[in-house]
């Protein structure tokens, strides 16, 4: 099926910064849609978001510049193309925009019209959206499908939550579940019970971007004993029921030489870093660590790869920036297992696609992530499920922007029946529980 026209639009996303949607009319009566989401800890090697950087309109995050070029630029040129073809599209918006980093054109605008040809191709194949993502992928015949562990967000620090830990993410991965609404079940009794903890300490309860709890802790190892103590109340065995994840995001931590940690009033070097990590692996069921270091950190990674044995798994986000040069280059180096994928960060379905080949090929795992600013269309399940990669990186369990992804994840995995498994977590971590 044809692409018949392409518009675009100004909407807001969930920190109510604007954002692009961009909509493929397949013909006069269907419309399909693709919002792009925005990140806050953003890595320097990302794509470039392009913003109108003019101040009266929404303090310079306008998105109209990236709009016009969609209308003006891209669907000219995309009008008439099978609207399955998404590697030509792709392919088709990269020459259009022809720099390195989409600054010309813009990865929001560009994005924008990838994901909505995306799902317009599923429609037009008369295929769920997450078989849609597979046949794309290259791997039609998924049966079983996998269905994602989550990574569940519970506690926000850094730039999501300023006032609470300098460590951005605190997550809790069911591990033991048997199903992923299970697993979805587990993270959400785990997370009141850690509500209940947070109330008894005097603390407010609100949540920050990602909607995990954001409370003033006096220090950062103090959300790790806040986990433990929600997870035993709940009644699940820390390391065997649910594991600990963390997204320390160093990157937002480094200057000159140091990481600094407000909380602890430190200012660590890399290998001090990497001790601290080590430290906490060893008395706290961690399995994942991502940016622990910096993204220019390579050997600071790389001695956490080897002092942590393999045993956990260490994943590059803004050290990859979902980018095959960079994942090429960890690989040479070996400094990581994992590879974070996040659209946004390179600017095409394609290319995330290949990256995430590219990771998976070299024996390293891949987590489908979120944004901090996200949209109200669930993504990331569909993507998840149809790759296959087995982990994703979906928020907490509030906030609407980020349950429509567990609900749409247990929506696809009911749709399965009997048809897809729970993934396995491929990291045991170092301390025994
Ligand atoms: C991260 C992300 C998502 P942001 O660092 O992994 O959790 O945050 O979108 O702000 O980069
Ligand atoms: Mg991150």
């Amino acid at each position: 099926m044809d692409i018949f026209q392409i518009t675009a639009q100004e909407l807001l996303d969930s920190r109510g910064n604007p954002t692009v949607e961009a909509t493929v009319h397949l013909d006069r009566y269907t419309r399909v849609s693709g919002m792009v989401p925005s990140g806050a800890s953003t890595g320097k090697y990302e794509a470039v978001e392009l913003r109108d950087n003019e101040p009266q309109r929404y303090r310079g995050k306008g998105v109209l510049k990236a709009v016009r070029n969609i209308n003006g630029i891209i669907a000219p040129a995309l009008i008439g193309h099978d609207v399955t073809d998404q590697r030509g599209i792709d392919q088709k918006m990269i020459e259009l925009d022809g720099t390195e980093n989409k600054s010309h054109l813009g990865a929001n605008a560009i994005l924008a019209v990838s994901i909505a040809c995306l799902r317009a191709g599923a429609v037009a194949r008369r295929m769920q959206f997450y078989e849609y993502v597979a046949d794309v992928f290259g791997k039609p015949a998924r049966e079983p499908f996998t269905m994602p562990i989550p990574l569940i967000n519970v506690l926000n620090g850094g730039k999501h939550a300023i006032g609470s830990s300098d460590f951005q993410e605190y997550m809790i991965v069911p591990i033991g579940a048997p199903t992923f609404a299970e697993a979805t079940r587990w993270a959400a009794e785990t997370f009141h019970e850690l509500k209940g903890i947070i109330r008894e300490r005097g603390w407010p309860t609100t949540v920050g971007d990602e909607g995990g709890y954001a409370p003033p802790v006096e220090s950062n190892e103090e959300p790790l004993k806040l986990i433990m103590q929600a997870l035993e109340r709940a009644g699940h065995t820390p390391g065997e029921d649910i594991a600990i994840a963390l997204d320390p995001a160093a990157s937002e931590l480094y200057k000159d030489g140091k990481y600094h940690l407000t909380k602890e009033g430190m200012s660590l070097t890399s290998a001090e870093m990497v001790d601290l990590f080590v430290d906490w692996a060893g008395r706290y069921p961690i399995i994942s660590i991502e940016d622990g270091l910096d993204e220019e950190d390579w050997d600071g990674f790389a001695l956490l790869k080897d002092k942590t044995q393999n045993k956990v798994q260490i994943v590059g986000d803004d050290l990859f920036a979902t980018n095959p040069q960079r994942v090429r280059i960890g690989i040479e180096k070996n400094v990581a297992n994992c590879v974070l994928i996040k659209a946004n960060q390179i600017g095409t379905i394609t290319e995330t696609l290949d990256t995430v080949h590219l990771a998976l090929d070299n024996g390293l795992t891949a987590i489908v992530s979120h944004r901090s600013g996200e949209t109200e269309m669930p993504f990331e399940a569909d993507f998840g499920v149809g790759t296959g990669v087995g982990q994703v990186k979906i928020g907490s369990v509030s906030r609407s922007e980020r349950v429509a992804e567990y609900n749409e994840l247990m929506r696809i995995e009911r749709h399965l029946g009997g048809r897809s498994i729970l993934a396995h977590f491929p990291f045991t971590g170092v301390a025994k529980a």
